[in-house]
């Protein structure tokens, strides 16, 4: 005996293996063919890549099935990027960026609330994003750790309020493993530009969710990832407020988005 049978591991791992092999008797893989996968497996590991290869090919499919048709705010993927441990912000809040972060600033306003809609205050809002330039801190060479990443909470009213810059359409890396695949399938690696976020309090189930911006090209021909829901495409608009300007930093008029989540307690 090696380990302990574990019935769910058997009976996913069992079909999932008996999946592959109908695959390789429809397309009579060869020796060699199967000679190359293996090669590129291992160099999908070799190159730290296994979490993107996972999160673009499985986490929507998973993602769908744990949060679809339940009431409240929809979630999407977390992707591969989210680092735990962003630094808790102060209000204003204001995301960390470079001084001359590329990138059209904007004032996002979120709030939260529960099913019946009532306010949810000291909900934690954890934040990542690219950047204009469509990289991830701690990911991509260059950039600064914690850049456009950090910990917020909402206020007495549910609401938050963070200056940030607007991401672009991103691509995931071409020139590891898991681009050279969805080349050789003749697709392409483009996401829409997205904000992620992850929402937590004591009592509710956690929403890990993105959202998207409306005329983005990505939205009409197709995410790489497939995460896109219609419920997480924002409206971006313009403020001419000089005050709000003032408090953030901002000059008018200024780019604003926002959006009201809706938690569900917790199981
Ligand atoms: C990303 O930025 C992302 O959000 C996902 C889900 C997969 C790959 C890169
Ligand atoms: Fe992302």
């Amino acid at each position: 005996m090696t380990g302990e049978r574990n019935e769910r591991v058997a009976a996913v791992a069992e079909d999932l293996i008996e999946s592959a092999k109908e695959v390789l008797h429809r397309h009579d893989v060869t020796h060699s063919e199967y000679r190359a996968a293996w090669r590129w497996l291992i160099g999908l590991a070799d190159s730290g890549e296994i979490p993107l290869f996972l999160d673009v090919f499985f986490e929507s499919t998973v993602e769908r099935l744990t949060n679809d048709r339940k009431p409240g705010s929809e979630g999407a993927v977390q992707g591969p990027y989210y680092k735990p441990g962003a630094s808790r912000l102060e209000p204003p809040y204001v995301l960390p960026m470079r001084d001359d972060e590329p990138g059209e600033p904007i004032l996002f306003t979120g709030s939260v609330t529960d099913l019946d809609g009532r306010p949810l205050p000291g909900v934690t809002v954890d934040w990542w994003q690219a950047g204009n330039d469509g990289t991830y801190s701690g990911i991509a060479e260059g950039v600064p750790e914690w850049n456009l990443r950090g910990v917020m909470e909402t206020d007495a009213e549910g609401r938050f309020q963070v200056r940030t810059i607007r991401p672009a359409p991103y691509h995931i890396p071409d020139s590891g493993p898991t681009g050279e695949l969805l080349g050789m399938m003749g697709r392409h690696s483009w996401r829409p530009a997205h904000f992620h976020v992850m929402l937590s309090k004591e009592g509710y189930e956690t929403l890990v969710t993105q959202l998207y911006f409306e005329g983005d090209p990505w939205l009409e021909k197709g995410d790489c990832v497939d995460a896109v829901k219609p419920s997480l495409i924002i409206d971006i608009g313009k403020s001419e407020d000089e005050q709000l300007a003032g408090s953030y930093g901002l000059r008018t008029p200024f780019l604003t988005a926002g959006y009201t989540w809706q938690l569900r307690g917790a199981a």
